[in-house]
């Protein structure tokens, strides 16, 4: 099967692999003439997994390209990816399959929104791989991978066919709810670590910071209540902890975001969540601080 990735981040090259290994043709649709130049000059991409490196060669091309797109991956950042989805949209063909996996949540509904008559997928991962070198990726942690289809469109053979890529993938029937689960623990997790400048574990070991941490938590419990949007089976703030111990020594995608002076996904995940908290008439002070203080960092410095 032909596959079109589009955003050669982690996520994208690590299922560029994954697809290529089972036996899918893989295209990597890359942002512009430099990155593409950059890959060519590579000749290939990497992946380390336990110390062994494995070369994949892919296909790679620019949004500008006229062949037709049958199957799209979308792995971009949260923020880049409908303007991603619009670069190619002229060359979508009639039965295209798009899925999308990032972070946060907002482009996905919006996609399936604007598109009624297309098949949408959205995914959430718990993968965990980074890049040493351009085009050399490090897999840090091998992870569960859930897809489910947000579409009415379509049917589950997309699932099927994909099924032997990962065997830590799996097809859910309720994808909005595994969304909410992965956005409720960005939350608690990723702004808060952005702005105390600390790993992941450093959370849970100061009171203060456990205790922005608990606030936060409750609202989203308190939101989720009002919303009929089930979480977990405890409180969110027991989740989070523990999330936050098992990848103590891990620094959240935010915190490398705003540590390297990146855009960050704060608008798709606390933005995204205190859009609806204002929906169903909830205050979320926490949450709206955080939100405000990652905005800051985020803006272009005028001086
Ligand atoms: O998904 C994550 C992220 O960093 O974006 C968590 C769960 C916080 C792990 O680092």
């Amino acid at each position: 099967m032909q596959w079109h990735i589009i955003g050669a981040g982690a996520i994208g090259l690590l299922w560029a692999s994954k697809l290529h290994k089972a036996g899918h043709h893989v295209s990597l649709i890359l942002r512009n003439q430099e990155k593409l130049d950059q890959y060519r000059n590579n000749g290939h991409f990497s992946v380390t997994t336990n110390e062994q490196t494995e070369h994949f060669e892919t296909a790679v091309e620019l949004a500008d390209n006229t062949t037709p797109i049958h199957q799209l991956l979308i792995t971009t950042k949260s923020f880049a990816a409908v303007d991603a989805f619009n670069s190619i949209r002229h060359r979508l063909a009639d039965d295209v399959r798009i899925l999308l996996l990032h972070n946060g949540m907002g482009p996905q509904q919006q996609l399936v929104d604007d598109n009624p008559a297309l098949e949408i997928w959205a995914g959430s991962t718990t993968d965990g791989a980074y890049f040493n070198a351009p085009f050399n990726l490090i897999r840090a942690g091998i992870g569960d991978t859930q897809i489910g289809r947000l579409s009415k469109q379509g049917n589950d053979q997309l699932f099927e066919e994909i099924a032997a890529v990962d065997n830590r993938l799996k097809l859910t029937t309720d994808i909005n709810s595994v969304l909410w689960r992965k956005l409720a623990i960005n939350c608690a997790i990723n702004p808060l670590t952005a702005l105390y400048n600390c790993r992941n574990g450093d959370l849970i070991k100061y009171t203060d910071r456990r205790a922005a941490m608990a606030q936060i938590c409750k609202e989203i419990d308190n939101v989720a209540e009002a919303s009929g949007i089930f979480l977990f089976e405890r409180k969110l703030m027991e989740q989070a902890w523990d999330v936050a111990e098992l990848t103590g020594n891990n620094h959240s995608s935010m915190q490398q975001d705003v540590s390297h002076s990146r855009a960050t996904e704060i608008e798709t995940i606390t933005g995204f969540f205190c859009k609806i908290a204002e929906q169903v008439g909830i205050a979320v002070p926490a949450n709206q601080l955080v939100l405000e203080a990652i905005r800051t960092i985020n803006e272009p410095d005028d001086n």
